[in-house]
């Protein structure tokens, strides 16, 4: 295994000013957090400007969202993060590699699965890290309060990361770190304490270059380092409640749980890095994931075979549904039988979405 930069840990990166309720070490939280397993780290204030609360309204109002009103309903929160703590002064940003050297091969009879999906949910591999990271902070911070959180609750994860010098925005939305690209996870930690902030890197990843731009099988990339979540395969894939809209399906591939497209194409990603989690491991095989035995799956199958996997938070009828889009990619006449038998199906998802993919699958085998 390759050895991993760790994230801004010398003071050259520190503001010249420490704030003067600081009580405790920057430099130390950080080290502390490397310790703990993190592969990145940096503090950063805990005020959002007034221009990047109007830049999010604005990416709201424009329905960047699709059909997640959790992003909507968790504005307040947001744009106030006291309301989750409300003496906290300070948040330390930490990240957490997930690239592993094997991933799944492709084959033209299996659906893709995201390389953040591989291993075990990283929902619970960083809520582990961050309560031991916690609870050593505690021992030094002693009277600090403190609130930690990974993808579960309203804050803006990339914008403290950012902030935090662990990486810069690029072009795809995500946090690229010079040191190991964007394929790490963030999780945070809002605390009472006036922490010396850490410096944003002046770093350019992206400059002209619109690898991501081009590779994006759904044109989702706006301008802005930002996304048109709505049409992203992501979302489409985990988020989305309902049938994948028809005209959107050709885009999702063979892509049955998230989409990788934009971080692959990225020169940062392409260090051969990989995370020091064995948790992240990779689960799956190409067997796993055969498209004619992932339709005949059912939901206790699902259920077993993706316990302790992200996966499984997507439920049997989305995780389904993603495999009937896929099958309808497929061009593979095999298929056909097996979609069809959802179109009786008593979710109305399932029918729906297997309606579609039996039009694409006898439209792209009979070549028409
Ligand atoms: C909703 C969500 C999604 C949605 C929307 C994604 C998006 N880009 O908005 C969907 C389902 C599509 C999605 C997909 C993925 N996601 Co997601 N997602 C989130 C979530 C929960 C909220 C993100 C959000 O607020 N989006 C709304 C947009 C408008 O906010 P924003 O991009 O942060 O932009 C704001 C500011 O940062 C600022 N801003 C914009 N541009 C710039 C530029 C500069 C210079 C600055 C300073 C600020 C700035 O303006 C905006 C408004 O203020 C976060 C966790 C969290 N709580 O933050 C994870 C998160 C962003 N996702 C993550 C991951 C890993 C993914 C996927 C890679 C998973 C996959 N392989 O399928 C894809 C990547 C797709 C992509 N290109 O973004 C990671 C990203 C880690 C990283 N290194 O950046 C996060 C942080 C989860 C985590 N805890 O690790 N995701
Ligand atoms: S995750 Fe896929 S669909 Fe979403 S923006 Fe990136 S390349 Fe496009």
């Amino acid at each position: 295994m390759n050895e991993i930069s760790a994230g801004p840990k010398n003071d050259s990166q520190m503001q010249s000013q420490p704030q003067p309720e600081a009580r405790l070490d920057s430099q130390a939280v950080l080290d502390l957090a490397m310790d703990c397993g993190f592969d990145l780290a940096g503090i950063s204030e805990i005020e959002i400007s007034a221009h990047e609360k109007e830049k999010y309204r604005r990416w709201l109002d424009a329905g960047n969202h699709g059909g997640m009103e959790y992003l909507k309903n968790g504005l307040e929160i947001r744009e106030n993060p006291r309301l989750l703590l409300d003496t906290a002064m300070s948040v330390i940003s930490l990240g957490l590699l997930y690239r592993t050297p094997e991933t799944v091969p492709s084959r033209p009879d299996c659906g893709i699965v995201s390389r953040y999906a591989l291993g075990r949910d990283y929902h619970k591999v960083m809520r582990g890290k961050l309560k031991d990271f916690c609870q050593k902070l505690e021992r030094m911070a002693e009277k600090s309060s403190l609130r930690c959180f990974t993808d579960s609750a309203p804050v803006f994860e990339k914008l403290y990361a950012a902030q935090a010098g662990l990486g810069v925005r690029g072009k795809n939305s995500l946090v690229i770190s010079p040191h190991l690209g964007s394929e790490f996870f963030i999780g945070e930690v809002l605390i009472s304490l006036g922490l010396e902030a850490c410096k944003p890197l002046k770093f350019e990843p992206c400059k002209s270059c619109v690898r991501c731009v081009e590779a994006c099988p759904a044109g989702a990339i706006l301008d802005d380092r930002q996304i048109n979540a709505s049409k992203c395969i992501a979302y489409l894939t985990i988020e989305h409640k309902d049938a994948i809209p028809e005209d959107l399906c050709p885009s999702v591939g063979l892509r049955i749980f998230g989409c990788d497209e934009c971080q692959r194409c990225c020169p940062w990603n392409r260090r051969h890095i990989y995370t020091r989690e064995k948790d992240f491991a990779c689960r799956l095989t190409p067997e796993d994931l055969r498209l004619d035995r992932l339709l005949e799956m059912t939901e206790e199958e699902y259920l077993k075979k993706f316990e302790g996997s992200v996966i499984r938070r997507a439920g049997w009828i989305r995780f389904m549904r993603n495999v009937i889009v896929a099958a309808g990619n497929s061009g593979n006449p095999n298929l056909i039988a097996a979609v069809d038998s959802f179109r009786r199906h008593d979710s109305p998802v399932l029918s729906l979405q297997a309606e579609y993919a039996s039009r694409r699958l006898e439209a792209t085998t009979s070549g028409g």
